[in-house]
């Protein structure tokens, strides 16, 4: 680490105590511009370092709810809106126990590079609550989201805040939220994405995340003139990333042969097919059930409290959360053959894994290149709802696409080192360039 950085770490750290995800996606990104910004001297001039890691604004909030046995239960509610530079707040909402500032802060500020990526006009923002949604009941969450939207609706809107989905946010939680905003102002509007097809949501957007990170994988692997085809693949979670990461890999050839979950993993030789997987969505989506009796059901193994990087793969997808693959983890994935790997969640490898990675000269798709279609998609579900027009699934699918090729080149534009690409130079290099040169164009706000 250089001087310049160290220092501008320690305030950061200073500014910002107790915030351990927040420092460590922001030294990621300063490592990478800093050489940058020393070769472009009117953005340290400008302070846009300094700016761009204070968030534009802070909010939070008290979430009163009555459960079932009637009794008052509170949670906290956030919103970060990060940066506005290039267009509105964009960026999902997490439900789950683990949440606080400084998980958000990280993401929110992941947000506004990746959003800049995706070359749609999208600002960075994330929000959520401390709420767990497991073992709770529809009406439960049905109450949490309905007094979690009541304050948040004074927040938002289409052409201001624009949340989506996350971790513990589905489709479910999407259209409890989606009433009492419309209840409330008696507008209807597109001020969140990821709504049902029905009500003004887009075909591909559950996909898109998924889709568009197996899409940036084999622009990776096409530099190698190599494709998925044949790839034994793992993937951890089994959410919506993980689900439809499945999906793509299955179409593209490739093998996908585990999933997890909080509990632990599953490993199957076979591979996930569409039979298992339509099983996997039935199971997480509807049932809301645990991983194992995925084991169970087509007699594989099940590793408790166990992580899927001990599998020897072609390809990881890292898919579930922050902070996953960790330094003996990369290590093993490395001396096991692995040689991609696509970040579906965000922040899921600590900086120790990043570095065996990067030493081992692997092709490495950090998260906020490779799983910037999910918002890609929610951009394209704002332009149809401005039009008020919907695409078909052909349309959308291959805009994402394109935008997920668009975003490999960004990444080898800004990346490239020698004959390799420096993906995580690329994409954060990348990202920068254009909402600094906004912040520069609009002045001291
Ligand atoms: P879901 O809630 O649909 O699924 C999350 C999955 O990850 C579940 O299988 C869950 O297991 C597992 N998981 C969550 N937290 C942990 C944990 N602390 N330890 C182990 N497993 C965990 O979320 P998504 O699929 O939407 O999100 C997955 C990742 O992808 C997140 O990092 C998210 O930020 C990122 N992402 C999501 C996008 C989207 O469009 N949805 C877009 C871009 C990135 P369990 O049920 O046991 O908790
Ligand atoms: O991390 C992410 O990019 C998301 N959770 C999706 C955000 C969005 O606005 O679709």
């Amino acid at each position: 680490m250089t001087k310049k950085v160290k220092d501008f770490m320690n305030e950061v750290i200073a500014k910002n105590p107790g915030e351990k995800e927040f420092h460590q996606a922001v030294l990621e990104v300063v490592e990478s511009v800093m050489p940058y910004l020393e070769k472009n001297p009117k953005y340290l001039k400008a302070k846009i370092l300094e700016r761009i890691v204070e968030p534009e604004r802070v909010i939070m909030f008290r979430v009163p709810w009555m459960d079932d046995a009637g009794e008052v239960q509170v949670n906290r509610g956030y919103r970060i809106e990060m940066n506005s530079a290039i267009g509105p707040y964009k960026g999902g909402l997490r439900l789950h126990p683990t949440v606080y500032l400084g998980i958000l802060k990280f993401l929110a500020f992941e947000q506004v590079f990746k959003n800049s990526l995706t070359t749609l006009p999208m600002g960075g923002g994330k929000g959520g609550s401390n709420f767990d949604p497991k073992g709770k009941s529809d009406n439960e969450v049905m109450r949490f989201c309905q007094s979690f939207m009541t304050e948040l609706s004074r927040h938002i809107g289409p052409d201001t805040d624009i949340p989506a989905g996350d971790i513990g946010v589905g489709g479910r939680e999407i259209g409890y939220m989606f009433g009492q905003y419309k209840k409330l102002r008696n507008e209807f509007t597109g001020v969140l994405t990821g709504k049902g097809l029905n009500w003004g949501g887009s075909l591909i957007r559950s996909e898109a995340t998924g889709y568009g990170c197996v899409y940036f994988v084999e622009e990776m692997l096409k530099t190698k003139g190599d494709s998925l085809k044949g790839k034994v693949c793992t993937v951890s979670g089994s959410g919506n990333v993980a689900q439809y990461t499945v999906e793509k890999v299955n179409q593209l050839g490739g093998k996908v042969v585990t999933l997890s979950d909080s509990g632990g993993y599953i490993y199957d030789s076979h591979g996930v097919d569409e039979k298992k997987l339509a099983f996997v969505m039935d199971l997480k989506n509807v049932k809301r059930g645990r991983i194992k009796e995925y084991a169970k059901k087509y007699n594989c193994k099940y590793f408790e409290n166990k992580k899927p990087w001990e599998v020897e793969c072609d390809v990881a997808f890292p898919s579930a959360t922050q902070n996953e693959i960790n330094e003996s983890d990369a290590k093993k994935l490395v001396k096991g053959g692995c040689i991609a790997v696509g970040e579906g969640a965000n922040m899921p490898t600590t900086p120790e894994g990043i570095e065996v990675f990067q030493k081992a000269k692997i092709l490495y798709g950090p998260g906020k290149a490779a799983n910037a279609g999910g918002v890609a998609v929610s951009g394209l579900e704002m332009s149809q709802n401005s039009e008020r027009l919907s695409w078909t699934s052909e349309e959308v699918d291959s805009k994402l696409h394109n935008i997920m090729i668009a975003i490999h080149e960004i990444c080898v534009k800004y990346g490239k080192e020698g004959k390799h690409v420096n993906y995580v130079k690329g994409a954060n290099i990348g990202g920068f360039v254009k909402v600094a040169d906004a912040m520069l164009d609009q002045g001291l706000v």
